[in-house]
């Protein structure tokens, strides 16, 4: 019989997890067909040019979801999963040292590291573990008790699991433990009907809504599925008409005449859904929670270390102009600073080294003696540069989709101190290694410049 292979598990997984998304949260319906009308609009638009970082096939399947979980030896089960997917963990964010919505959990993403895998289907995960030990959030007695609870629930059962270590261990499975595999992995993520203990929920609410979700109930759920769209502006509009409140914001760059770097998020808040609540005298009763929200994004460029640290320094400018004055709209003094401090060509970010491209011998090129530098080879028609798209997240952005989902601020105990889980521990914790994103863009640009340098016979590119 056929092996279906990790990337078709892969995208197979991604759209069923999408219809049962859909099937739970109505409003992610209405927020994928809006992307997809806008996206053909944009393509029908700008051509090929919109298609520069990535193909509209690739971009209309391109979803990432978003989960939490309780505990390492969860984590290390999602791994298991996500591995048979041919997704591995990359980057490590903390979303507890953010200043104003500092949230109790850890986080990874799962998503294909090869260029090959990631044109095949781009899948990706955001991941987040809950932080128990962190004393600036659980009094040590609530810690125990949630670390028990914790201990006592099974997320994921043992045939999933089997089936998953087959999978990544064989690189794929015949076609009907594939279709169990499937309905497995997709059932593990829907929403539980079983009743939420009501007083147990509160009390985890008071810390932190989040904490709440992960630790308040017996299974775990998605938490949001969110499409990719090339003008997010124009989504933002064209949902906001149709009467559904987004969030303030679009987080991330702004929106601005130069090159599209890194990630732009926007999304809609949390939806109440109706949940079934078991009440301390015993009886079960409807209740509503606000968990699962609709995120869309438009990704840009990947940018090189020196790129992010001049966008990290330009993110604070914007807020120290902002607060400096303020009647301007923030939108206004982004586009400002931008303009100010990003080169606003593709070419001047691949001069300056701030962000990752991949380079081929052009088709059309020249005759004669090639020059030397990579430079000169781009700009004299010899060979193509074409941006690499960013792949992973941004924990700011991040940090402010969390904490405008969130019903309540929380409570968050300053005087105490933080605790461990770097991404060391998380590492250990999985028993895998942690990629380094810019390890992967520039792997994939070395990869290119040699094959390329190869092509035309230059040896010192
Ligand atoms: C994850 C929030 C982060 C993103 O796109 O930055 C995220 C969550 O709500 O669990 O998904
Ligand atoms: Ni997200």
């Amino acid at each position: 019989m056929s092996t279906i292979a990790p990337w078709q598990l892969r995208a197979a997984f991604a759209r069923r997890l999408s219809t049962m998304y859909g099937r739970e949260v109505p409003a992610y319906q209405t927020l994928v067909q809006v992307s997809e009308e806008v996206n053909r609009d944009v393509v029908s638009r700008e051509g090929d040019r919109a298609q520069r970082l990535g193909t509209i096939d690739r971009i209309t399947a391109e979803r990432h979801g978003a989960i939490r979980v309780g505990t390492p030896a969860e984590l290390a089960q999602v791994a298991r999963i996500f591995g048979a997917l041919g997704m591995r963990p990359v980057g490590f964010y903390d979303l507890r040292e953010a200043a104003k919505s500092a949230v109790p959990v850890i986080s990874t993403a799962f998503r294909p590291v090869d260029a090959d895998e990631l044109a095949r289907n781009p899948f990706r995960v955001f991941t987040s573990m809950l932080t128990p030990a962190d004393p600036r959030f659980f009094s040590p007695g609530l810690r125990t008790r949630l670390e028990t609870f914790l201990a006592a629930r099974e997320l994921f059962g043992p045939e999933l699991l089997g089936l998953a270590d087959r999978a990544e261990a064989e690189h794929g499975l015949p076609a009907d433990d594939a279709e169990r595999f499937l309905d497995l992995a997709v059932q593990a993520f829907e929403l539980s009907p079983e009743p939420v203990d009501r007083a147990w929920y509160a009390e985890l609410e008071a810390v932190s809504a989040v904490a709440a979700d992960i630790g308040g109930v017996r299974s775990t759920h998605i938490n949001h599925l969110t499409p990719r769209v090339l003008d997010i502006d124009e989504l933002y509009r064209r949902m906001t008409g149709r009467g559904i409140e987004m969030i303030d914001a679009i987080q991330g760059p702004p929106r601005w005449r130069g090159p599209d770097v890194l990630l732009r998020q926007t999304s809609f808040r949390a939806l109440a859904e109706p949940r079934a609540l078991r009440e301390p005298d015993g009886t079960i009763t409807t209740g509503a929670l606000r968990v699962r929200f609709g995120e869309v994004e438009a990704r840009g460029v990947a940018l090189t270390p020196k790129g992010r640290s001049r966008y990290d320094t330009l993110l604070t400018e914007i807020d120290q102009r902002s607060a400096g004055s303020p009647g301007r709209s923030r939108a206004d003094v982004a586009v400002e600073v931008w303009e100010q401090g990003l080169p606003d060509t593709e070419a001047g970010l691949r001069e300056q080294d701030l962000a990752y491209f991949t380079y081929t011998a052009a088709a059309g090129r020249p005759g004669g003696v090639p020059p030397e530098s990579l430079s000169d080879l781009v700009e004299q028609g010899w060979v193509t540069a074409t941006p690499i798209v960013y792949e992973d997240f941004l924990p700011r952005s991040a940090a402010g989709i969390f904490q405008s989902n969130l019903g309540s601020e929380g409570s968050r105990d300053t005087r105490a101190t933080g605790v461990g889980y770097d991404q060391d521990w998380l590492a250990g914790a999985i028993g895998r290694d942690i990629h380094n994103p810019f390890h992967l863009y520039a792997r994939e640009q070395t990869a290119s410049i040699e094959t390329a340098a190869a092509t035309l016979h230059l040896t010192t590119l």
